[in-house]
């Protein structure tokens, strides 16, 4: 017999949710209340979850399972119907994405500070994900920010361990718990969509790759996808048991924190291509043999081979990305004849594109692509895209990438991330910035000429939605562009994030490092916000 409490609260400050969900510190989510307000404050925002299912499932960061149990015992006091829930409380978020999409679910809560750092003293996260299986919109977050400020009351069932450890259907309540297997659905998908024939026959040509699962959520899935389905040889998939602190590391797939296959990579005997994903197994890092693909550059080889890959054999509606990330996909989408739109940072600007069918592939700068599959950016998803396209097309990951440059022109771009900066130098350098928008088009910088100078804003074409202040972007004549933005994701200070642009067209031109074809325009951006004096740090703390 289960027995409901209700518990008086107060409204705990500060729950404001950022790009993606609610994040801090792991101990400030242990704190008294704390996790408990913010998610009777999504079941308050929502218009409750009475007589509704939803999914739940996390990375497996340190204090997933005690959260997972809180949700359940808070999701039966407010009367849920049912909740379909991980084993072990693990969900990739794709996979959480496709399980309330493939059950006609209300939602879901997803638990993951996706790529920041976890254990104890690392981060923890919440987030919430409507019925289309996407971030909840930015309407929809306010209206849960506007419940934390006013929470009174908590209703949960007493405490009690709920096993999660294997596959059941359980009662709490008067709800169901049905616990799946974690990768199963997503596997299926996956298999729907590509050519595993292909992929498997690469494999068996002796194909060699390494996939770094970075010791967090992926490791299971890339073992299923890649090794046993997809018969690559056990150790193809690096770091692949996920622990509750990511085994110290970042779990960040970028040339800094996967490290140690970068090195593999970068080494004149490493494997034919490399791949790695993030906390939550939503980002993805491809690398070739002596060749990284940029963020930038990957969705845009996408697009420009998807009609090689059968789920996507009919064409693109169209394609979106993110305003920072490069505009590599926009000659893809130029030639192809079909709509490209540039949204806000935040997977959740590209659901209305996705739900009206007018794009069918999204990606940002930020490691992060996907496509109409599912409703979030899908890491896995991603590196099969990659090695369905090589395994048709031959070649290396360098010798693709040359052809899409000679035939479309290379975009370089690189991003500069200023991490833990004071809030309130950070704050003042963008206002310095923006204090110059208006003066700025018709000033050089060196050889470069300010052509346009603005803050982004979107005005969302489906539901006609205006998001501002999203980003401070100064255009150079010749297509180069800066753009700086302050994170919605970090928990220390302010990070902030600068990007550079430049459109190359000479092929003589396409193989340079990024950072000297960049020089000119990196020191415009430094000229123009004063990025060293005002953050007090002399180099950024991660590039891409
Ligand atoms: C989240 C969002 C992404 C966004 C990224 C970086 O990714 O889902 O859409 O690009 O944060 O955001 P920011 O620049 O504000 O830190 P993830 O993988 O952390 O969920």
């Amino acid at each position: 017999m289960t027995t409901f409490r209700t518990i008086p609260t107060e409204p705990i400050e500060g729950q404001k949710p950022g790009t993606s969900g609610l994040r801090k510190k792991t101990a400030v989510f242990q704190g008294h209340h704390y996790l408990e307000n913010f998610i009777q404050s999504i079941w308050n925002g929502i218009g409750g979850v009475q007589g509704k299912t939803l999914v739940l499932g996390g990375d497996g960061r340190h204090f997933n399972s005690q959260a997972a149990q809180v949700v359940l015992r808070m999701a039966a006091a407010s009367g849920a119907k049912k909740v379909i829930v991980g084993k072990r409380a693990l969900l990739s978020t794709p996979a959480a994405s496709h399980l309330i999409r493939k059950r006609g679910a209300d939602g879901g809560i997803i638990l993951s500070a996706s790529h920041n750092p976890g254990g104890p003293n690392g981060d923890f996260g919440v987030k919430f994900n409507s019925a289309n299986g996407g971030p909840a919109s930015e309407s929809v977050m306010a209206r849960i920010f506007d419940a934390t400020k006013v929470v009174s009351e908590l209703h949960i069932a007493e405490s009690q361990d709920i096993g999660l450890r294997t596959l059941d259907t359980l009662t709490l309540g008067d709800m169901e718990i049905e616990i799946v297997d974690p990768v199963t659905d997503y596997a299926a998908l996956m298999q729907e969509l590509f050519d595993f024939d292909a992929i498997s026959g690469l494999f068996k040509s002796g194909f060699r790759m390494r996939f770094d699962a970075m010791h967090a959520v992926t490791g299971p899935y890339a073992r299923t996808i890649l090794e046993e389905i997809l018969g690559a040889p056990p150790g193809t998939v690096m770091n692949g048991l996920p622990l509750p602190d990511f085994g110290e590391g970042h779990p960040d797939p970028n040339p800094t924190w996967a490290k140690q296959l970068w090195d593999e990579m970068m080494s004149d005997s490493g494997p034919d291509f490399g791949a790695a994903s993030d906390g939550d197994g939503d980002r993805n890092m491809i690398v070739g043999r002596k060749a990284y693909v940029s963020p930038s550059d990957s969705l845009a080889v996408i697009a420009a081979n998807a009609t090689l890959v059968p789920g996507y054999r009919d064409g693109l509606k169209g394609v979106a990305r993110s305003m920072p990330t490069s505009q590599a996909v926009d000659r893809v989408a130029a030639r192809l004849g079909i709509d490209c739109y540039e949204t806000p940072t935040g997977w959740k600007f590209f659901g209305n594109l996705l739900d009206a069918g007018r794009a069918t592939l999204c990606g940002e700068e930020s490691f992060g692509t996907g496509s109409d599959h599912v409703r979030e950016k899908d890491g896995l998803w991603a590196v099969l895209f990659w090695l369905n396209i090589l395994a048709v097309k031959g070649g290396s990951v360098a010798e693709l990438l040359d052809a899409h440059w000679a035939e479309y022109g290379r975009n370089y771009y690189s991003r500069h991330d200023y991490e833990a900066v004071d809030a309130a130098a950070a704050n003042g350098l963008m206002d310095h910035v923006r204090g110059q928008l208006a003066s700025l088009p018709g000033q050089s910088f060196g050889a470069l000429t300010v052509e346009t100078a603005d803050e982004f804003a979107y005005d969302d074409p489906v539901d006609g939605s205006r998001s501002e202040g999203q980003g401070l972007r100064i255009g150079f004549a010749g297509g180069g562009r800066v753009v700086l933005r302050l994170s919605g994701t970090g928990t220390d200070g302010a990070t902030l994030r600068v990007y550079h642009e430049k459109v190359e067209e000479d092929a003589a031109r396409f193989n340079l490092d990024p950072q000297e074809a960049l020089a000119d325009i990196i020191a415009a951006a430094e000229t123009i916000a004063g990025i060293k004096a005002r953050t007090g740090r002399d180099a950024p703390d991660v590039i891409t």
